[in-house]
């Protein structure tokens, strides 16, 4: 079945690129590609040819499917080069996504057209790679060095008026008749003289060395560990120096060395299991309910988040508090998130009105009576848990689905104090919870298959990556946490101190340490959750109480000026505290332990192995579906790098 087809419209060829989902440029698509060129080039009726694709978008880049396998001729490079080489006008006529490789193509065309919907982009960098077929050698000659680092780097995609401003694209249709305004276009172009090609035009504002330079340390700064934004860079300052032909040879040494390293396999399969974790095989063939009256019971910090996160997506909310005074205090913490959106340009002023008019309060559970779904969202604990699901259930439509948002407590003990239990599920949203992607889906041992299928659709519909998780104390996200900072406070024990942990986790590539993290989200969730559990904790455990004694002395972080570090006069930045040294001091004699120094690597390794090991359990217990999720769960959730692929993957584990 062919791939790409070719079409005549008087003295214009259209190609036709037709490889659904995405037009990846697989190999058949670059053979046909390459001969499609050939063709057009013998074909004398020919006087100039428009490169379009079928279905959802623009070419979206090399099939990363293919990455794993042996590469096959012709190279993407090659097809580029040729269609550059072309002896009449190639006019790319862009509509959805021309990413990554689809970008060079349309590089490598003589002209670009687009719809306004249109991007373009080069996000290679998000797979650890680098643009490898061109992308890095004619944009800075098309665009310019800084705004072409702008783009490698980030991997950001532009709009089509962007493009048009930056030179990148030379017209944008005045409407969705893509095809009509590209053949219009190259008809236009067809008697001029081609242009010069991209590839053969210098390099105008190619930096000098000091330049360079400054501008590699900060692109640096910014990667944090990961090597493909640093060498994208590299290669876009090489484009500068060097003639086409070298910098095309010196940008392919440095895909074709990305490519095989750790970091891009790290990335490659986090592309992939991001894209998995929501497909249940058994949810397969069933129909999620209709959503769209929303009721959030709470409107703390999570209550509030979880309701704007709704409103947002376009759901009508109902907020309900114990009182006014905490229903108008939860209505100003969404209204503040609402009123930041707006001022972020995430929605419009007509989206913030109607997003108003969606959300309401109330003090009286009968103002959830029609609600499709009610999330609880109230203080962690198990009785008040079950007092607000019993009200729900007097209140709520039977067929109501009843969610609740704990984070550790025990969603089959909620559901089987609830009339139906089979439509009660978890629905564990992490925060800032408008903000954060990751959405645990907690299957009890009675939901339904339709309740659950619901779940994942309200995930989808909140553009949210939810992930599968069984009934455990806390889950996937929270129970391998747990583990981590277990090791931390037995390494605090045994001679580490929480600056070295922090920082040995910092230069891991997490957003910040153990330590300064329990300090920015209160240590009294922590010291909560170890007193729920201190009944049932197995003695012949070794327990550290260092953690403890600091809640003890009502230190629990930035929000009291104090907690593992001290935050004078309500800065963020914490400093070391004698106090918490002295306690970590008298811990360790109590202990009778002889204090060691740990290496960063140490450290390092010794949390990870704490985290797959952990991972591993939970995967034999079945709480967890596959490694993957896992991964998805700690890069989404709590910052866990991205380019080693997530804890499972950098500790080796494969499912
Ligand atoms: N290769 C193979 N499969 C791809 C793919 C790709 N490039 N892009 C998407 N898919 C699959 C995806 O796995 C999913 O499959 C389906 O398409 C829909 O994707 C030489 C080396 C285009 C913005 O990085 O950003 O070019 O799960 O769910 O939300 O220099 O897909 O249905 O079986 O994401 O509408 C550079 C990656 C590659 C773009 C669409 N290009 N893709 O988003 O759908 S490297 C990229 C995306 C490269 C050159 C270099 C998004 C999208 P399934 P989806 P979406």
């Amino acid at each position: 079945m062919a791939v790409v087809t070719t079409s005549k419209h008087n003295d214009i060829a259209i190609v036709c690129v037709k490889n659904p989902p995405v037009n990846a440029l697989s190999h058949a698509v670059r053979s046909e590609l390459y001969s499609a060129c050939e063709n057009m080039d013998g074909d004398n009726t020919v006087k100039a040819v428009v490169l379009i694709c079928d279905g959802r978008t623009f070419i979206a880049g090399a099939d990363i499917r293919e990455f794993n396998q042996a590469p096959q001729e012709p190279h993407l490079p090659d097809v580029i080069n040729r269609i550059e080489a072309a002896t009449k006008p190639w006019i790319a006529a862009v509509h959805g996504t021309a990413l990554g490789g689809g970008c060079e193509v349309a590089l490598g065309c003589h002209y670009r057209v687009a719809i306004s919907s249109a991007k373009f982009g080069l996000p290679e960098v998000h797979l650890g790679l680098i643009p490898g077929a061109g992308g890095t050698v004619r944009l800075p000659r098309l665009i310019g060095t800084e705004s072409a680092i702008a783009m490698v780097t980030s991997g950001k995609p532009i709009s089509a008026q962007e493009a048009l401003e930056k030179g990148l694209v030379d017209a944008v249709a005045p409407d969705e008749n893509l095809e009509t305004f590209a053949v219009e276009f190259a008809t236009s172009k067809m008697t001029a003289s081609l242009p010069v090609a991209i590839s053969k035009r210098p390099v105008a504002d190619a930096p000098d060395d000091a330049k360079a330079q400054e501008t590699l340390d900060g692109v640096s700064a910014k990667a944090r560990g990961q090597m493909s934004p640093v060498e994208a860079a590299g290669s876009v300052i090489d484009a500068g120096k060097l003639d086409a032909t070298e910098a095309f040879a010196a940008e392919r040494e440095r895909f074709v060395r990305l490519k095989e390293s750790e970091q891009s396999a790290a990335l490659r399969h986090v592309f992939f299991a991001e894209r998995q974790t929501a497909k249940i095989a058994e949810l397969k063939d069933v129909k999620p309910k209709e959503i769209e009256e929303c009721g959030i019971v709470g409107g703390g910090t999570m209550g509030a988040g979880i309701a704007a996160a709704a409103l947002l997506a376009g759901f009508q909310i109902t907020m309900l508090e114990r009182d006014t005074e905490a229903a108008e205090a939860g209505a100003q913490r969404v209204r503040k998130i609402l009123d930041g959106s707006l001022s972020r340009g995430l929605i419009s002023s007509q989206q913030r009105a109607a997003i108003g008019q969606a959300f309401a309060t109330s003090i009286d559970y009968t103002a959830l009576a029609r609600c499709d779904l009610v999330i609880e969202a109230v203080f962690e604990d198990m009785a008040v848990k079950k007092l607000v699901f019993k009200k729900l259930c007097e209140v709520c439509r039977p067929d109501a689905i009843l969610a609740t948002n704990t984070s550790y407590l025990n969603v089959n003990e909620i559901a089987a104090s609830a009339k139906n239990p089979e439509r009660v599920l978890g629905l564990h949203f992490f925060s800032p919870a408008h903000i954060m992607k990751l959405l645990e889906i907690v299957k009890t041992d009675t939901v339904s298959d339709e309740v659950l299928a619901t779940g994942f659709a309200l995930a989808k519909k909140l553009r949210k990556v939810p992930v599968l998780s069984g009934v455990c104390d806390g889950f996937i996200g929270n129970r391998i946490l747990a583990n981590y900072r277990k090791q931390c406070d037995y390494m605090l024990e045994e001679g580490a101190s929480p600056q070295d942990i922090d920082t040995a986790m910092r230069n891991f590539g997490m957003a910040m340490g153990p330590f300064e993290m329990q300090d920015m989200a209160g240590l009294d969730i922590g010291w909560a959750n170890r007193k729920r559990l201190a009944p049932t904790r197995d003695p012949k455990e070794r327990y550290v109480k260092i953690a403890d004694r600091i809640c003890e002395l009502g230190r629990f972080g930035q929000k009291t000026g104090a907690g593992w570090y001290q935050y004078p006069e309500g800065s963020r930045k914490g400093i070391p505290d004698p106090v918490v040294e002295d306690i970590i001091k008298q811990e360790r004699e109590a202990a009778g332990i002889v204090t060691r120094s740990f290496t960063m690597a140490e450290i390092q390794s010794r949390i990870l192995q704490a985290m797959v090991s952990e991972g591993q359990q939970i995967l034999n217990e079945g709480i967890a579906r596959s490694a993957a999720d896992i991964d998805m769960v700690f890069i989404l959730g709590y910052g866990f790098p991205r380019w080693r692929g997530g804890p499972m993957f950098a500790g080796g584990v494969r499912d």
